[in-house]
């Protein structure tokens, strides 16, 4: 018999998507129609939402069960889950988070839970558990994201706002119009455009890069590979060393200044403090000029080809772009700041076409023509304790409470964290130095995690509560980097016993008697539609019509007009920087800060400045870890989202991530194409399945993120998770951003038979 088939329209992350269900089941999840390129990813959905790696009933640790507070904290990970039923898990969670707000105050809950959960304005797991934490009294929050931490923090103190990170810069088609050379650092990797946060109706980035390509903008493509270079985009590739990009940078502004190539005009009436930038350049106290040579010896880029980059760069309009992977670096304020600095030197800063711009190639929909309009969004209410650390120190944290640390020119001090509650995000698949974090981990007395999956985090928690996919609820979504708003329909029961995390935090808030505060009186349907009206009113006020929400749900989407005018950065403050004046001390875009330099970071100076990071192919160390690893996002996933799924398995090697290295690294090595190998440094090692690519420049390693932690006591990871190797320390004192890509590492053949990977088998599971 033929099941009928129904159909619901849905988002994620990585597009705008129909949920195709029979049976009850989801059999496939088909692209929107209107989208120009929909992502792949979507394949790996409909067996994720039906896949033995669900979490089914609410589980505590054995371990914790027993002995509560008291329990073996090591045991994390290896203690068997008791399946207990939901009244009795949420009474236990409710008792604790009681007791930890009673003995020891607000600041011993964690509930930063960073993440990007998934999409939907109201079931956006981290804003909930935010807003449950918030409304019951506080919590310790994190600051800043892993994205774009340490641009968050330094851009405001350049040019008072840090939204151009965001992808708000000069649009493309104004860039299309104006535009004459592209140079693009970190490349264009179409790969991560696959996604954008809050998901998107339209797959705009990779038409307007190939638009862009054919209108003959010439693209310069500086870094460390030749897989940044869009497939079949006649771009220029440059290889640079790693993490080297402000000396090139510094190198090509001091060309302008020494050829009289710089806009003397713009640095004096835009711009502060280039005075004493330029005797830093020329090298006036340290006698050691910046100049194309001297950046040469350091990022392994020709001298001619820097100056001649410069000359080519003054002669035309030109746009400088740097993916967000940059800055999330030992020192990622600098390249950021260098950028910045290079741009004003060029003095095309708010002009059409030219000038810095960010994101482009790190996330879909940057500087795609859209209204400045919020997305749909719940809000997470206020922290009524405002306590946060800055993301990415969260293993500092555990370690060290009551400890000093510096932020943005302020001292802040540890917590001392007894209860961590996470939910939306996967901390084991975002942190450094995991055999850090596993430490770390071992310090509070209780972990409480939602998720759907048994993820690396969710094992390794106390007390496991299963959420509902985003295909077992009603939401409405959409991005502030995409025109449309989606309507996303329930399309199958809850799996398992799961809930929706809105009803897990409405039952906790009902036990702690702050329920009112929590849901404001609304249920999921009267949220949906609150939501939706909240963003159309704010389009209506910016001068767009929007049908009402009946009308909306019935047709599954509404649309956002393209802006009547381009946007360009900077543009009004180009025309008078006195009445447009930037959020900065001095109005002007700060090439040297005062505020700064009151901070006295040794790891932050007032201008834009090299500083050797502290691992890098320049350095000694190299001679014992010779190579540097990149860890970029995953093509095939969206972060640890979906590793268990068919694309991403598809793509593994022997079960493991692929490991890619310039051939004549892997024969220095004996290593072969598909060889099984091991990426070791002092942090960690794990296994990985060698790729020979000429694409990646000799010295360095690229391994995507993503693969399930599963690192077991004896320290080897088997999965491929980069994270083992990476370090746990803050981009600098000013921004304390996550600095993934600062790490050298060695290879080696594996020999003999490897163990199996363990990250796909769900905990062992008893019976209350
Ligand atoms: N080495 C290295 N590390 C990095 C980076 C790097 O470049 N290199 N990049 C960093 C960056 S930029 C980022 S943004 C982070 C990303 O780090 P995360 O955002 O933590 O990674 P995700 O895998 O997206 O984790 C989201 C988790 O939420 C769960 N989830 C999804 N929907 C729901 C829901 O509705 N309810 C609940 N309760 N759970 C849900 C998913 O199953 C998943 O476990 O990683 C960082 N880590
Ligand atoms: N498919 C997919 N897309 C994603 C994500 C995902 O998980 N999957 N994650 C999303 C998220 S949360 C974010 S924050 C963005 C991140 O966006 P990015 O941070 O821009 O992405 P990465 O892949 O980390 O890095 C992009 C490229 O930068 C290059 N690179 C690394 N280090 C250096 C350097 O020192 N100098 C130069 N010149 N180049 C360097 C690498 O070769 C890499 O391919 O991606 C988003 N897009
Ligand atoms: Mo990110």
């Amino acid at each position: 018999m033929n099941q009928p088939r129904q159909r619901f329209p849905s988002l994620s992350h990585w597009g705008a998507f129909t949920a195709v269900v029979e049976g009850g089941r989801v059999v496939d999840c088909e692209p929107f129609a209107r989208d120009p390129a929909p992502s792949p990813i979507l394949r790996s959905m409909a067996g994720m939402v039906h896949s033995p790696l669900r979490v089914a009933r609410p589980a505590v640790r054995e371990g914790w069960l027993r002995q509560r507070e008291g329990s073996d904290r090591a045991a994390r990970g290896h203690d068997r889950f008791v399946e207990v039923d939901w009244d009795t898990a949420l009474t236990l969670v409710a008792d604790e988070l009681a007791r930890v707000r009673t003995q020891h105050g607000h600041d011993a809950i964690f509930g930063g839970s960073y993440g990007w959960s998934s999409a939907g304005g109201l079931h956006h797991a981290r804003t909930l558990v935010q807003r449950f934490l918030h409304s019951g009294g506080g919590c310790v929050g994190q600051a800043g994201n892993y994205s774009w931490g340490a641009a968050q923090f330094l851009l405001p103190h350049v040019i008072g706002t840090f939204t151009p990170v965001t992808g708000r810069v000069t649009d493309w088609r104004n860039l299309l119009a104006h535009t004459k050379l592209f140079i693009a650092f970190g490349g264009l990797p179409l790969r991560n455009t696959q996604v954008t946060s809050g998901g998107a109706g339209e797959h705009s980035s990779a038409a307007w890069i190939a638009q862009a390509a054919r209108a003959g903008i010439e693209f310069v493509v500086i870094s460390p590979t030749r897989n940044d270079v869009p497939e079949g985009m006649a771009a220029r590739w440059i290889p640079i060393r790693p993490n080297t990009d402000t000396a090139l940078m510094l190198g090509m502004a001091h060309t302008l200044l020494a050829e009289g190539l710089h806009d003397a005009d713009f640095l004096q009436t835009h711009c502060n403090g280039f005075e004493a930038w330029a005797r830093y350049l020329q090298g006036t106290d340290d006698g050691v000029p910046k100049s194309a040579a001297w950046a040469a010896a350091i990022c392994g880029v020709e001298a001619d080809t820097i100056a001649e980059l410069a000359r080519s760069a003054a002669r035309q309009r030109t746009l400088i772009n740097c993916t967000w992977s940059l800055q999330r670096a030992h020192h990622g304020e600098q390249p950021y700041w260098a950028s910045i600095a290079l741009a004003a030197v060029l003095g095309q800063i708010g002009l059409p076409g030219g000038g810095f711009a960010f994101g482009h190639g790190s996330v879909n929909g940057a500087a795609t023509p859209r209204p400045d309009v919020a997305a749909p969004r719940l809000s997470a209410g206020t922290n009524p304790i405002g306590r946060q650390i800055p993301v990415a120190r969260l293993a500092d944290m555990l370690l060290h409470p009551g400890q000093a640390y510096d932020f943005n020119g302020r001292t802040g001090t540890y917590p001392d964290t007894r209860l961590v509650y996470w939910a939306g995000g996967n901390p084991f698949h975002h942190h450094q130095d995991l055999n850090r974090l596993l430490r770390a981990w071992q310090k509070p007395e209780t972990i409480v995690v939602h998720d759907s999956w048994w993820t690396p985090t969710a094992r390794r928690a106390d007390i496991v509560l299963p959420a509902t996919t985003t295909l077992e609820r009603n939401d409405v979504g959409g991005s502030s980097r995409d025109r449309y708003l989606l309507a996303m329909k329930q399309a199958i029961a809850p799996v398992g016993q799961s809930r929706n995390d809105f009803d897990i935090f409405r039952e906790l808030a009902a036990r702690a008697g702050h329920e009112a505060a929590y849901t404001e009186g609304r249920d999921e349907a009267a949220w949906v539609r609150a939501i939706y009206d909240n963003t159309a009113s704010n389009w209506r006020a910016a001068g767009f019509d929007l049908p009402d929400f009946d009308t909306f749900w019935a047709n599954g989407t509404a649309e956002l007009p393209e802006p009547e005018r381009d946007m360009v950065l900077f543009e009004a403050f180009r025309a008078d920087p006195q009445a447009a004046a930037l959020g900065t001390p001095s109005g002007r875009i700060e090439l040297h800060s005062a505020a700064i330099a009151r901070f006295g970071y040794a790891d932050c100076p007032p201008q834009p400045t090299w500083l050797a990071p502290e691992e890098w192919l320049g350095a000694d160390g190299a001679r014992q870890w010779p190579l540097h690893l990149i860890s970029s996002q995953p093509a095939d996933k969206l972060h640890s989202q979906l590793d268990a799924g068919v694309l991403s398995r598809e793509h593994k090697l022997h079960d493991r991530q692929r490991v890619r290295l310039n051939p004549a690294d892997a024969q220095a090595r004996g290593i072969a194409d598909g060889d099984l190998v091991r990426v070791f440094n002092a942090r960690g090692h794990c296994l990985g399945g060698a790729t020979l690519d000429d694409a990646v420049m000799p010295g360095v390693v690229v391994m995507s993120t993503g693969a399930w932690f599963d690192g077991h006591g004896d320290d080897l990871e088997r999965h491929g998770n980069p994270n083992v190797l990476t370090a746990d320390r803050g981009t600098s004192r000013l921004a304390q951003g996550c600095s993934a890509m600062t790490a050298l590492v060695d290879v080696a053949r594996w020999q003999g038979d490897a163990p199996p990977v363990r990250a796909f088998d769900a905990p062992a599971l008893a019976t209350a």
